[in-house]
């Protein structure tokens, strides 16, 4: 029997720098007296991503989720989005608040990104963008929805907000479609506490999300389009220069628990491994499994819950399923029957703990905790069927 961890084992935990570098940052920030609106420490951050991440255009914002709306925003979209129902509920509401209709697309079964084949059908006359998101950093079909954007005159915009770092064919993922969205929450593989970023094709949009996520403010002082605040301060982009330096030994560790959690999980019957860290290709955000119930013996829920009594906290990623809402769930694409795969993902996928703290010892233990729960429910069928007396 494996015992119960001490203390609670979360899906991930910040990367953090040093208090002393973090101190060394917030002192030049007080020096200057200058804690927002275009300053020294955003600007500094704004080149050193640009190179990291290998795109010609890069834009910071307060978060994620305001990057995407602003960048949905600056792209003059009207009308109808095809999007996919398996993400967090941030994609869909940036839709939402530039008025813009959902129409929901299944899924592919392997990468859990919008299923490019089901695209076209669902175009019409009110149709303006594609709005994809590289789940868990898996990259969508770049080529084929570049190639239906191209037939239709749709805009794309990637939400990448798990893709840091995530290439493709040696290019950096942040140079596909007209956007791609970054998050940098704490939770996510590169942090500024909360934030994002926006890369992007047209040099037109610097100055227009400059003002966008300004007020709509233009650096003349006219007012010219209906924005919003959504501009990174200056200890949020201290943090990001302190965090940065530290990406490649945080990428380290989170392989070698990875290779542990595939070498000991693919062997029990009924668990998938959804991620697949290639080394140049991956984000390393998240490792994620998939729990079939008609093999393991047990739901994907009862693992979860289970996991609980020995500590740990996995996390059900993204259910409700975004075609679930209330508000959208009449939607005629939200209908079950045209998103057959995105149900039956949205009910298996479990994400582990996985972050470069965890100690490979405690990631062993994980594994053995899991392996010991199917043994449970084998040992459990075999009384079923009388077996085992
Ligand atoms: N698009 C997609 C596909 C996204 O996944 C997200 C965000 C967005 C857009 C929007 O980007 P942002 O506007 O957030 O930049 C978390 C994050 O809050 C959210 O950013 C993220 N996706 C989502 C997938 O995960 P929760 O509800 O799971 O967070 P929470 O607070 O439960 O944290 C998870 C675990 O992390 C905790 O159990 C413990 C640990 N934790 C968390 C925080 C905040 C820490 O150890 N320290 C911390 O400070 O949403």
């Amino acid at each position: 029997m494996v015992e119960k961890f001490e203390e609670p084992i979360y899906v991930t935990r910040p990367l953090l720098p040093s208090i002393p570098k973090m101190m060394a940052k917030i002192e030049e920030i007080w020096a200057s007296k200058w804690l927002t609106n275009d300053g020294e420490q955003q600007r500094h951050l704004e080149r050193e991503l640009k190179e990291y991440l290998n795109v010609d255009h890069l834009s910071l914002f307060a978060n994620g989720t305001l990057a995407l709306l602003l960048g949905l925003k600056s792209l003059e979209l009207t009308g109808e989005v095809i999007t996919t129902p398996f993400t967090f509920p941030a994609t869909i509401q940036a839709l939402e608040w530039n008025g813009l209709t959902p129409v929901f697309c299944d899924i592919d079964a392997t990468t859990l990104t919008i299923d490019a084949t089901k695209i076209e059908a669902l175009i019409n006359e009110k149709t303006t963008a594609i709005l994809a998101v590289h789940v868990f950093g898996n990259p969508c079909d770049v080529k084929k929805i570049q190639e239906i954007a191209d037939d239709h005159q749709l805009k794309v915009i990637y939400d990448g907000a798990h893709a840091f770092g995530t290439q493709l064919a040696g290019k950096s993922i942040g140079r596909f479609g007209d956007m791609t969205m970054y998050s940098f929450h704490a939770t996510k593989l590169f942090n500024t506490i909360e934030g994002g970023a926006l890369t992007f094709k047209n040099p037109l949009h610097v100055d227009k999300l400059y003002a966008l996520k300004n007020f709509g403010l233009e650096k003349s002082g006219d007012v010219v389009h209906s924005g919003l605040n959504a501009k990174m301060n200056e200890v949020q982009a201290a943090m990001g220069r302190e965090v940065l330096p530290l990406m490649e030994q945080e990428k380290a560790r989170r392989e070698k628990i990875a290779e542990i959690y595939k070498k000991r999980l693919t062997d029990i019957a009924g668990i998938k491994i959804v991620t697949h860290l290639e080394k140049q290709c991956s984000s390393y955000q998240y490792f994620v499994i998939e729990i079939d119930a008609g093999i393991f013996g047990e739901s994907r829920d009862w693992v979860h819950e289970q996991l609980k009594h020995y500590n740990i906290f996995t996390r059900k990623y993204f259910e409700p399923l975004c075609s679930e809402f209330e508000w959208y769930k009449l939607l005629a694409s939200s209908q079950r029957q045209h998103l057959p795969q995105a149900h039956k993902t949205v009910s298996e996928v479990l994400a582990l703990p996985f972050y470069g703290e965890l100690d490979l010892a405690s990631v062993e233990k994980i594994c053995d905790i899991v392996k010991q729960l199917r043994n449970d429910v084998t040992g459990l069928e075999k009384q079923q069927l009388g077996v085992v007396k």
